[in-house]
């Protein structure tokens, strides 16, 4: 059981000790597609409500027009406060990107990796409100006395369904589905590369739990095939996690959390990806104690490490369906 700090960067070099900023997550992944245009590319998969760019990297050893390869997909920070997110999105950069020669995982698979899916929110729990979660869209109350919609309310899935009506709430799900321009970055790539993304999962904190659709509790019919991928990975997570921190817990999102609709790994679920996960990465600190939507940097490699343990079990699943 790992009980120290994994950082053994050299190339690109990007120690997970700490939490990095809107600004240096862009430095990070422009320069990364600039030192290995081969297999990493950067793209503007659209833009926020106050018009900061969403970007991805797409991984490939190939063309990616080569619609042989299954895609696996993973995008963080979603909801803006669950900062320990962007650990699993840039440690699976530095490993595909950097370190390919660990894993077959980058010559078989290609790879859609967003490690920042909500900018204006991230940005504003940066610099304002620590723990803001929705984006920042205005226009939905007069004088904007209430701000920002839960992107993860607002995809085309059984939407306003269980989710809130209220702009005021924390789960406000929108004008209608995809009203929010982050939510339809998503539905554009999965549109582009339908029957491709064999696995998607959305990066979230906290609980230390996999989470599977659909967030009303109904099963999907792969639901056998999606539990057990799903305990594999946690089991290839706790395997290497530090050993004060509790095991992962594997199930539905609404049997094990609460109803909620209009998420958007049900969105991916309902489109075509049949490994779809919610990851909800632990919220302790290096020692063990409590630590919320806090994050202790000491936690954030490990947090980067041991997700992508899970992170390779679910992609060699998503290799052979
Ligand atoms: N949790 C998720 C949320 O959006 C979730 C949990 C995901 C519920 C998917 C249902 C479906 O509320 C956090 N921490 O955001
Ligand atoms: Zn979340």
């Amino acid at each position: 059981k790992l009980s120290q700090n994994n950082m053994n960067y050299t190339v690109a070099g990007l120690p997970l000790g700490r939490i990095y900023n809107f600004d240096e997550i862009e430095n990070y992944i422009e320069r990364i597609s600039r030192m290995y245009p081969k297999v990493a590319t950067m793209v503007k998969g659209g833009h926020s409500f106050e018009h900061r760019p969403i970007h991805y990297l797409r991984i490939s050893t190939t063309d990616f027009r080569d619609e042989s390869k299954p895609i696996v997909y993973v995008q963080s920070l979603l909801h803006a406060r669950e900062w320990l997110s962007q650990a699993a999105t840039l440690y699976a950069i530095e490993k595909l990107v950097v370190n390919p020669e660990e894993h077959n995982l980058v010559s078989d698979v290609d790879w859609i990796i967003m490690p920042v899916a909500n900018p204006d929110g991230f940005v504003y729990s940066t610099f304002t409100a620590r723990s803001w979660r929705k984006n920042r869209a205005k226009g939905y109350k007069i004088g904007n006395v209430c701000v920002g919609v839960d992107l993860n309310r607002n995809y085309d899935v059984n939407w306003g369904t269980a989710s809130s009506s209220s702009p005021c709430s924390e789960t406000f799900h929108g004008r209608h589905a995809f009203s929010e321009p982050e939510t339809i970055v998503t539905k554009k790539i999965l549109h582009k590369y339908k029957g491709r993304v064999e696995m998607f999962l959305d990066i979230h904190s906290f609980g230390s739990l996999i989470l599977f659709g659909y967030g009303n509790g109904a099963l999907p019919p792969n639901a056998f095939m999606t539990n057990l991928v799903a305990q594999q990975m946690a089991t290839a997570i706790d395997a290497v996690k530090l050993r004060e921190n509790p095991a992962y817990t594997v199930g539905n999102s609404a049997m094990l959390l609460y109803p909620a609709s209009g998420c958007a790994a049900d969105y991916a679920l309902a489109n075509g990806s049949p490994l779809t996960f919610t990851f909800e990465l632990p919220g302790y600190k290096h020692n063990g104690s409590m630590a919320g939507f806090l994050v202790d940097p000491a936690f954030v490699d490990q947090a980067g490490y041991e997700t992508w343990e899970g992170i390779k079990i679910g992609a060699r699943y998503a290799l052979q369906s």
